[in-house]
């Protein structure tokens, strides 16, 4: 599926739904978080429907690697320089909330990490 039109994401893609852009190519969009668990936190998403990582085979290992590679550049375009977390939620026991696969890439002092 190219795009689901009920998806939040796939909305943001198309421009439907405003983001604080991050990045974006043929392939890729990047954006902000609107709930940031870190002082830089962004979402990085595949432009085509794909609800999780449950769906993702190896067609999508060069799509996840970039999207990958895309979060290290963007933590250090964005100033991040103490380290980072790449995260993705999966499912229900997962915390996934959003049904569009998204990769959260989080850098800055770590207010999620207790103790
Ligand atoms: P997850 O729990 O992994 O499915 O995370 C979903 C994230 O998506 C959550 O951190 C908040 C974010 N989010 C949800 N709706 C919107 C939105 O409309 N705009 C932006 N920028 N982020 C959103």
């Amino acid at each position: 599926m190219s795009a689901d039109p009920n998806c939040i994401f796939c909305k943001i893609v198309a421009g439907q739904i405003p983001s604080r852009k991050a990045y974006e190519d043929e392939d890729i969009f990047a954006f902000h978080d609107i709930h940031p668990w870190a002082p830089v936190h962004v979402l990085i998403i595949p432009k085509r429907h794909i609800a999780s990582m449950a769906d993702v085979t190896e067609a999508e290992a060069a799509l996840l690697g970039k999207m990958t590679a895309l979060g290290t550049k963007l933590m250090k375009e964005l100033g991040v320089t103490n380290g980072f977390r790449h995260v993705i939620n999966t499912g229900a026991d997962g915390g996934q909330e959003v049904y569009h696969l998204h990769l959260h890439v989080m850098g800055g002092p770590r207010p999620w990490l207790k103790g």
